[in-house]
């Protein structure tokens, strides 16, 4: 395991990445770092959302304010703006800068222009890169960069960053299907809230941009839960309650949110039809639905006491892939083996 004080450049751009796994979907979570002439770190990017500015852009960006020390940029999220002013003002900064990025820099023009004309065009000499990218529309950053004379190195972190991106490799032909629970350091899951208000906030953030959430017909009956994205102003996703019983008090909130489906069904096929399939529930639907599960997400409250039941169905080992502090602890894990 890294420490903070060996993290290379690459560790970093996967770190910031792995922040807004999920959230860019449809897009890949990708990340991005500028390297200074001294091997100093001049910025760290991360791409946030779709149609947002790509992690290229934002790394550069923020390098060349540093280097520059031109604000005006600072809070710009248009990432156009970002690629014209760059090109305008660059002043040749960026001659001795290089990069570390988990995904090949885009050579196509979609909802955002192209990353990889704009570092070519900046006058980067120098790039390292964990994955190619999959989408053949975007693909072809890394030729276009050498026959340009910029030295690229791909495949570093290679089985990090391919696991970065398996998410966006999914749902090109299948959907990508999560489950999400809550516990505090005793194991515990129930007796009211568990997580933090930043954990929540990104769980709705997650609710965002999945397309349909399973849940448990007792979750449904004890929580009486709305199951949307209120806390970040998004669209709430469509339902599944997992049951073999199909009466539900009309009354629980899920039943009325607007723009949903609800289904109420005792098999998981109707997970095919979706892309980004969110799973809430405990022990009983972890053990339900291990054989569709791809990924967990877990956030550890750091408290003790209040609950009486855990997550204790089965054996199972994990392997984490990123695990992050805020306020609780947010793993990201897979099934070992
Ligand atoms: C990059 N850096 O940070 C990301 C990339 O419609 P657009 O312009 O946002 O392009 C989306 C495609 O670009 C996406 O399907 C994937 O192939 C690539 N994503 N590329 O250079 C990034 N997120
Ligand atoms: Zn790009």
């Amino acid at each position: 395991m890294n420490t903070a004080s060996n993290l290379s450049p690459m560790d970093l751009a996967l770190g910031a990445a792995w922040e807004y796994q999920l959230l860019t979907f449809p897009n890949p979570a990708v990340g991005a770092v500028c390297i200074g002439k001294h091997g100093e770190i001049l910025s760290v990017g991360a791409h946030k959302k779709a149609g947002g500015p790509h992690a290229e852009v934002y790394a550069l960006r923020d390098a060349y304010i540093h280097l520059s020390g031109d604000t005006a940029l600072q809070d710009c999220d248009d990432s156009a703006l970002i690629h014209t002013y760059l090109r305008e003002k660059h002043n040749s900064c960026f001659k001795f800068v290089s990069m570390a990025v988990t995904l090949e820099p885009c050579a196509h023009q979609g909802k955002t222009p192209s990353c990889a004309r704009l570092i070519r065009d900046l006058g980067i000499k120098k790039i390292s890169i964990a994955s190619k990218d999959p989408n053949s529309m975007a693909a072809g950053g890394s030729l276009l960069l050498e026959e340009a004379g910029v030295e690229c190195t791909v495949g570093v972190l290679e089985a990090q960053g391919a696991t970065l991106l398996a998410p966006f490799v999914a749902w090109q032909t299948k959907p990508f299907v999560f489950f999400k629970w809550a516990q505090r350091l005793d194991g515990t899951v129930d007796g009211g809230i568990i997580s933090s208000s930043v954990s929540r906030e990104h769980v709705h953030q997650l609710r965002d941009k999945c397309d349909l959430l399973v849940i448990g017909g007792n979750t449904v009956r004890t929580d009486r839960p709305t199951l949307d994205a209120r806390r970040v102003n998004g669209k709430a996703p469509d339902v599944l309650i997992y049951s073999r019983e199909t009466n539900f008090d009309p009354s629980i909130p899920l039943f009325d949110v607007a723009k949903r489906r609800v289904f109420i069904e005792s098999t998981l096929e109707r997970i095919r039809e979706y892309s980004l399939v969110m799973i809430e529930g405990g022990a009983a639907m972890m053990e339900a639905t291990r054989e569709v599960c791809d990924w967990y997400v877990c956030y550890i409250a750091p408290k003790v006491g209040g609950g009486l039941a855990t997550i204790d169905h089965r054996q199972e080992d994990f392997e984490v892939m990123s695990a992050r502090i805020q306020e609780d602890i947010i793993l990201w894990m897979k099934r070992k083996g």
